[in-house]
């Protein structure tokens, strides 16, 4: 079937109309470059076209190069011989932007002579999230249009800009007051009637005359931290740069060695396998596809401590007019003023306006009244984690929520279903499991209990999609997906450092792996207090025949909790940690109780030893169905726990070190140190498989 329609409207003028349809979201695969080439070409000559308008079927644009194909043999011509060819086109090539113009999307855009785009159209370079840069001509032309600081902004962070913005900074010519094609065709015949000449991007240079270089430095080193060990956003201040020194030519070519560079790189497919990965995630196998989503017009959350005041935050963020359900005068007050300060600190940070805040905290009702939320479509309970305080919950919840709500509980520990056991609607009863802050962290864990309704899953993952979360859905078990491997990640290091190496050094070698905070630094400034109050609680369930570090429990002991006590595994002035010898000697005492024989341990030997322990776990969490497949364990990592996206996951990390190579190692740990190491049932048979090479 043909991807690009082209057909004539001959209303005063005649006009090529070329309609470019690629389902789901008109992507350029190859077939859309060659059929859209050819298409160009034909109207260009056609002696009856005088002017052609390029769109996307149900107006929405293309968002970018088809990413399927990455990897595969690329065939036909490029996008950038289909750019050259709008851009020599001696007739008026208008594009009519809507939807999503990205990428690829937007480069055939800057290709044209004019652009015009509805007022929610957004328009970006989002290659950069993929691991790539854009590879005909964005580098080159969109800082000719906004400047190089605003491109450098727009193509490294990837965010796509407004409408409006485009309007004012140029990129487009006109925001269309009306439905799309119509205003583009207007517009096609405006530009013919007044004999406008046509307008290339490439030619125009007066925004870039005399860009100052010292801007690409003070970026780069503005970044240096953030982009630490990433290839993509420094290739694309190098061709930004390029753009603004260079002849159009020489930067363009510049462009296309670094985007082949990019494409080649594994963190290109690493990025790749996480985009995938994450869209696999919101599809549940074995639910039927009529199941429809139930609407969210209204929602409740019960206890606004932090977690429940950011979740609170992420409803109101979205639109959803939301309850927040507190006990006492004063606990709705405080929780109140901590979201007012939450939204504060954006404003101030310049990451929110005003209007913005005040929108969101209008739709946040406090109330002491059950019966008042009970027409909420879902309630959260974000409660203290203690079951009879849930089930207290829960009972009153049964007993005033309408029919068909949603009941939601944030528990990263209980059991779903004893507190879906209180109630007479188990069937509504589900885990949503959000990271702290709430409004920030983008994972929410779905947990299907025993008796959850299909109608519940699919409602709560549309739900976290709207609320703008990342929803993996996890079985019912001790830790669900995250906190069961974060376990395993914590045993490992704990045991690293009875073995010979440091916080400081553990910290350090994950911190060389990508995580942006190494696990020491994480504990010291989420409380080591927390921890050690589930680890009391749960002593009497211990398997006392288990290596255990008391390490955590020994700094606990001498009120070392952290950031927030001055001294946790580091020192600290103010929030900056420094490394303390008296831990060390805390450490040693420990190896020598335990008789371990401290030696040398080397950072390579840390992230090996960590990410293999997470990796087997994982495959644990696949095997009982815990986690539907690798992929979510991926999606997991990333979006709840840091893990580094250019690193793919813990599951795609052991899958490109081969899990000939993670059993190896997991068998020969087993044999060493024994039951925390056994191997997943499925690994064997996994090992057997050749490694899965993602490109
Ligand atoms: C590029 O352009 C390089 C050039 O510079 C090179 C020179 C030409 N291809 O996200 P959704 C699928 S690199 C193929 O749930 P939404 C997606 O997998 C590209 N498929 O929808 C999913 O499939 P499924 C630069 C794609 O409405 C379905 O569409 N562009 C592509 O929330 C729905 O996706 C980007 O990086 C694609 N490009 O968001 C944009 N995009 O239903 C990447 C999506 O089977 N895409 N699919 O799971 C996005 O950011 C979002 O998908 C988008 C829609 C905003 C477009």
């Amino acid at each position: 079937m043909s991807t690009v329609q082209t057909q004539i409207d001959r209303s005063a003028a005649a006009i090529a109309v070329l309609t470019i349809a690629n389902p789901p979201v008109n992507a350029m695969s190859m077939a859309v470059r060659a059929e859209l080439l050819a298409a160009v070409s034909a109207a260009a000559a056609d002696p009856g076209v005088q002017a052609l308008v390029l769109i996307g079927a149900g107006d929405k644009f293309i968002p970018g190069a088809d990413i399927r194909e990455f990897g595969k043999p690329i065939t036909g011509p490029s996008g950038r011989d289909v750019i050259a060819a709008i851009e020599a086109c001696p007739k008026p090539v208008v594009a009519a932007l809507g939807g999503n113009a990205l990428g690829g999307g937007l480069e055939i855009a800057l290709g044209c002579h004019f652009r015009i785009a509805t007022p929610d159209c957004k328009l970006g370079l989002p290659e950069v999230n993929i691991g790539l840069l854009p590879g005909a001509g964005g580098t080159q032309r969109l800082p000719r249009l906004v400047g190089a600081a605003r491109a450098l902004e727009l193509v490294t962070s990837g965010k796509p800009m407004a409408a409006r913005e485009a309007l004012d900074t140029g990129v487009v010519d006109e925001v269309a007051a009306g439905p799309l094609l119509a205003a583009a065709l207007a517009f096609a015949r405006r530009v013919l009637a007044e004999g406008r000449p046509l307008q290339r991007v490439s030619d125009r240079n007066e925004r870039i005359a005399g860009t100052d270089p010292a801007l690409f430095t003070a970026f780069r080193a503005k970044h240096a931290k953030k982009w630490r060990g990433l290839l993509a956003p420094q290739r694309i201040v190098d061709c930004i740069a390029a753009a603004c020194t260079r002849p159009f030519a020489e930067g363009y070519a510049l462009e296309l060695a670094a985007f082949d560079e990019c494409k080649a790189s594994p963190q290109r497919a690493a990025l790749i396998h996480v985009f995938n990965a994450e869209r696999e995630a919101a599809r549940i196998p074995g639910l039927s596809a009529d199941l429809a989503p139930q609407t969210i017009h209204s929602a409740a959350v019960v206890g606004a401590g932090t977690m429940g005041g950011g979740i609170a935050m992420c409803f109101a963020n979205a639109g959803i007019p939301v309850w927040l359900l507190e006990t006492t005068p004063e606990a709705l007050t405080r929780g109140r003023s901590l979201i007012e300060k939450n939204y504060a600190t954006s404003v101030a940070r310049g990451s929110l306006s005003q209007a913005r805040m005040e929108q969101a905290l209008a739709l946040i009702t406090g109330t002491l009244d059950y019966a008042a939320v009970a027409d909420a479509d879902i309630v959260v309970e974000a409660a203290f984690e203690d079951m009879a305080v849930k089930q207290d919950i829960f009972r009153k919840l049964d007993a005033v929520m309408k029919p068909g709500a949603v009941l939601a509980t944030n528990t990263s520990t209980l059991d779903i279903d004893k507190i879906a056991g209180v109630t007479t609607r188990a069937g509504q009863v589900i885990g949503a499991h959000f990271f702290s802050p709430a409004n920030v962290m983008k994972l929410l864990e779905v947990v299907r209990a025993a008796q959850t309704a299909p109608q519940t899953i699919v409602t709560t993952m549309a739900l976290a999609k709207t609320i703008g979360k990342t929803a993996v859905l996890a079985g019912n078990a001790d830790g669900f997906i995250g906190n069961r491997i974060l376990a395993v990640y914590g045993r490992e290091c704990d045991f690293l450092l009875e073995e010979g190496a440091t916080p400081w050094q553990v910290d350090r070698a994950l911190q060389g792996f990508g995580f942006p905070m190494g696990l020491y630094l994480m504990r010291d400034m989420a409380g080591l207090d927390v921890g050690w109050r589930i680890r009391q609680y749960r002593e009497q369930f211990r398997d006392k025949t288990l290596r255990y570090s008391p390490i955590a429990d020994r700094l606990c002991e001498l009120g070392r909790f952290g950031q927030k006590t001055g001294a946790g595994y580091y020192q600290y002035d103010g929030r900056s940690g420094s490394p303390d010898a008296s831990v060390e000697a805390l450490i040693e005492q420990v190896a020598r109780e335990r008789k371990i024989e401290r030696r040398a341990v080397g950072d390579e030997e840390i992230v090996t030893r960590v990410l293999t322990a997470m990796a087997n776990e994982g495959l644990k969490i696949v095997g009982e169905g815990i986690a539907l497949r690798e992929g979510d364990i991926d999606t997991a990592y990333v979006h709840g726990y840091g893990f580094p996206r250019h690193q793919g996951g813990p599951m795609y990390w052991a899958a490109q070190r081969g899990w000939a190579e993670i059993h190896d190692t997991v068998s020969r740990m087993h044999a060493s140190q024994g039951t925390l190491w056994a191997p997943a049932p499925l690994l064997a048979e996994r090992a057997r498989r050749s490694p899965a090479v993602v490109s």
